[in-house]
């Protein structure tokens, strides 16, 4: 034992909820805090936008990506794309990040696209499959940064009972095995229920295989 900042609680155990695993606290509040800083960067390179649906109306969360790809949407529809819509490729998806999932996810393949959502209050995500994924073998990865956001758990057809679940800030969520294709979304986001963010708001990250 060196007694240094170094040491952390152990890593939590993940509880299973409809297939999806949750750790909650995987994050210390350190590595929560590098975590944004890194994301800063992320958004100083390639700025956070507001997807319009293929359906003409703007999503009330704003995004970017880190990766190889990363994900957009527009009239032309839901897709992965090598460029930021201002025609820059996305930064490299910082080194902190890709270090929770080969934490989490040692047999996985290596993740291709680092979505980054920012819901401020009063964003949600209505319930949807994540299938722009080519191998649906291999998982997401969610991590939750900043205000509580209320996660919801469907089935793997629209409609049917669901379930749900608070993520707070340093939780991690995999997506994964029969949990894969299940329909999900954020309810709404308990503004001030962190300090993480200066500004409030909630940060969820999702590292995915894309091809
Ligand atoms: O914000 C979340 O926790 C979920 C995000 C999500 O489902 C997605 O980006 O596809
Ligand atoms: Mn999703």
């Amino acid at each position: 034992m060196h007694g240094t900042a170094e040491e952390r609680a152990p890593r939590p155990v993940p509880q299973e909820i409809r297939g999806f695993l949750h750790y909650p606290g995987w994050l210390s509040p350190q590595e929560q805090a590098a975590l944004v800083s890194d994301l800063r960067a992320v958004a100083a390179a390639a700025p956070l936008f507001s997807p319009m649906t293929p359906y003409g109306r703007p999503m009330s969360v704003r995004m970017t990506s880190a990766g190889r790809f990363g994900w957009v949407s527009d009239l032309r529809g839901y897709r992965y794309s090598e460029t930021h819509p201002q025609g820059t490729p996305w930064p490299a998806i910082p080194a902190s990040i890709r270090a929770i999932w080969d934490a989490v996810l040692p047999k996985a393949r290596a993740p291709e696209c680092c979505l980054i959502n920012y819901y401020a209050e009063g964003a949600k995500m209505g319930l949807h499959q994540d299938r722009d994924e080519a191998d649906f073998t291999q998982p997401v990865l969610s991590i939750s940064l900043g205000d509580d956001g209320r996660f919801r758990i469907g089935n793997e057809t629209r409609g049917g009972a669901t379930q749900s679940l608070w993520l707070r800030s340093g939780d991690v969520l995999v997506m994964g095995g029969a949990a894969r294709l299940l329909y999900h979304g954020i309810d709404r986001i308990a503004p001030g229920t962190s300090m993480l963010l200066p500004q409030g708001g909630r940060l969820n990250l999702t590292l995915r295989v894309v091809r």
